[in-house]
């Protein structure tokens, strides 16, 4: 497997968590064959040309003949994309494929896929919670009863590993991982609840507060996305129907990784300029201040000089920065604009609650 660091770009650490038979290598699967196709100007290609093509040819016997995908193994399965604007890779997500198993075990040694895991998981920029329609449906039929009953989803699991991430990575002062909740099976969703697709969905995102309140909390720093994702429709053979997938749902993770990274940049380059420029600012008073007469520019000579290239490369520097920070700040408003980010929640307010059906 090629190693995602390879190619220069940023890496974005992802990891996937959810109940055995979720639907999570399913999902990623149809992520690289909708990813291939693309939306609007962004795609997303796995990393590894093999990789891709083993997926593409286990896609269509998925699509045209059934074939289920073959159980996640205790190996990994390294799933790394680039997360493309106009053809342009702009970072690499490095995504894993876990066994539902390894997050909800005891660890038995250091190096197994549940060690791993764990070990993963403090790195992780962003952190997926898979959850199963139909169990998902079981739970809207009464959303109080007390969800450690009910093991069907492993919220209370899912929980601790999100609070423990954030700690680990609070120490070493990294940002709070992403998190993004997808509801996948949505078909099962309706199903099971009896409601429309939509109406279910949009039944989860009224009591979702109740599985994951940290989330929904306004003095909290987690941001989260979360959407119903719709991997074709089933027919009763359990045959998916690709023309009834909405693209911007299954990327929605793929899309999300992608605002979040830009939005960190963002950040992180705004907070650089303000630096710089209270530095230009101290440099043009000290240059002042030795100029006060001939005299002093004399014997400041040399001084005064110095600080005038500094101020020079200062000012180059902010000049492309804040050329980097508008080109992001388009990237972020045509992922705004091209794709429904569906719910996002944002200091406990929900956002964006855009087309549910
Ligand atoms: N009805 C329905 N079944 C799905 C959907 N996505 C996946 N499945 C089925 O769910 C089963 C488990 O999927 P898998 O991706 O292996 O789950 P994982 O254990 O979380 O990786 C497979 O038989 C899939 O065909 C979906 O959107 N709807
Ligand atoms: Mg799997």
């Amino acid at each position: 497997m090629t190693d995602p660091s390879a190619f220069g770009l940023p890496v974005h650490v992802c990891t996937m968590l959810g109940k055995p038979g979720c639907g999570k290598s399913t999902l990623l699967w149809a992520i690289n064959a909708q990813g291939q196709e693309g939306i609007g100007p962004f795609a997303f290609r796995a990393v590894d040309p093999d990789w891709e093509l083993q997926l593409n040819e286990m896609w269509r016997d998925y699509v045209l003949k059934g074939v289920p995908m073959k159980g996640t193994k205790e190996k990994p399965i390294g799933f790394s994309m680039f997360g493309e604007e106009n053809c342009v890779p702009r970072l690499v997500i490095d995504l894993e494929d876990f066994r539902g198993e390894a997050a909800y075990i005891a660890a038995p040694a250091d190096d197994s896929d549940v060690a791993r895991l764990r070990t993963r998981l403090k790195g992780s920029d962003s952190i997926y919670l898979c959850l199963d329609g139909e169990h998902v449906g079981a739970w809207l039929r009464d959303p109080r009863k007390p969800t450690v009953i009910d093991d069907g989803l492993g919220i209370l699991t899912m929980r601790s590993h999100l609070v423990r991430a954030k700690a680990d990575r609070k120490v070493r002062n990294l940002p709070t991982p992403r998190v993004v909740v997808l509801i996948l099976k949505r078909d099962r969703l309706a199903e099971s609840t009896g409601l429309s697709a939509s109406d279910a969905y949009l039944k989860f995102v009224e009591n979702a507060h109740l599985l994951f309140p940290d989330l929904f909390d306004a003095e909290t720093d987690w941001v989260s996305m979360f959407s119903a994702v719709r991997i074709g429709a089933f027919d009763n053979d359990g045959h998916p129907d690709p023309g009834a997938i909405k693209p911007v749902n299954v990327l929605a993770g793929p899309l999300f990784c992608l605002y979040s990274h830009l939005m960190t940049t963002v950040g992180d380059q705004l907070a650089m300029v303000k630096t710089k420029e209270k530095e230009s600012g101290n440099i043009e008073i000290s240059i002042k201040r030795m100029s006060t007469n001939d005299l002093k520019k004399w014997w400041y000579r040399r001084e005064i000089s110095q600080k005038r290239t500094q101020a020079e490369t200062n000012q180059a520097e902010t000049y492309e920065t804040r050329q980097d920070i508008a080109r992001a700040q388009a990237s972020l408003r045509r992922l705004e604009s091209l794709v429904d980010l569906n719910v996002v929640i944002h200091k406990g307010k929900v956002y964006r609650l855009g087309d549910l059906s």
